[in-house]
């Protein structure tokens, strides 16, 4: 199962910005299945945690500001292919790049804000699902 499965948040960004349910439309439009799905405030251990890869770049102190700054909307999508498939959804990590129509391209304002994540592998969806539900939560 976990290769047809994402791991997405809707960043502090977006939920401020009223932009949910317009992200969950295109999500649920492009054909993914949400498997998991809660608005949750992450601490500041969690972002540490869940950002450990990036813990030596000049930007972590304040992506780990960033991402605790309010609360997220996390999910877990399936979909054949969807980590990449997701990837193609949401566009380049900074919106500048984001080609026309991806919701970072809508509805992300910079690199740093961006408005939603994705996995960028199975194994990492599978890590990052598995760090925000339960597997009572997994359906
Ligand atoms: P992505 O896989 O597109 O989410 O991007 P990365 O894993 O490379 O980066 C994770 C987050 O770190 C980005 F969403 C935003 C932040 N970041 C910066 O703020 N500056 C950078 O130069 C790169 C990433």
């Amino acid at each position: 199962m976990a290769t047809n499965r994402t791991f997405t948040m809707l960043k502090p960004d977006a939920v401020e910005n009223g932009h949910t349910g317009a992200i969950l439309e295109k999500i649920n439009t492009a054909g993914f299945r949400i498997v998991a799905l809660k608005k949750t405030q992450m601490t500041k251990a969690d972002a540490e945690s869940f950002y450990a890869v990036h813990n030596e770049r000049p930007f972590f102190g304040e992506l780990v500001e960033f991402m605790t700054r309010g609360p997220v909307v996390a999910a877990i999508l399936e979909k054949d292919n969807a980590v990449d498939d997701f990837r193609t959804l949401i566009g380049a990590t900074n919106p500048a790049d984001a080609a026309e129509g991806t919701i970072r391209k809508l509805y992300a304002t910079s690199m740093g804000e961006n408005a939603v994540h994705g996995s960028d592998s199975d194994d990492n969806a599978n890590i990052e699902g598995n760090f925000h539900f339960s597997r009572r939560e997994q359906f």
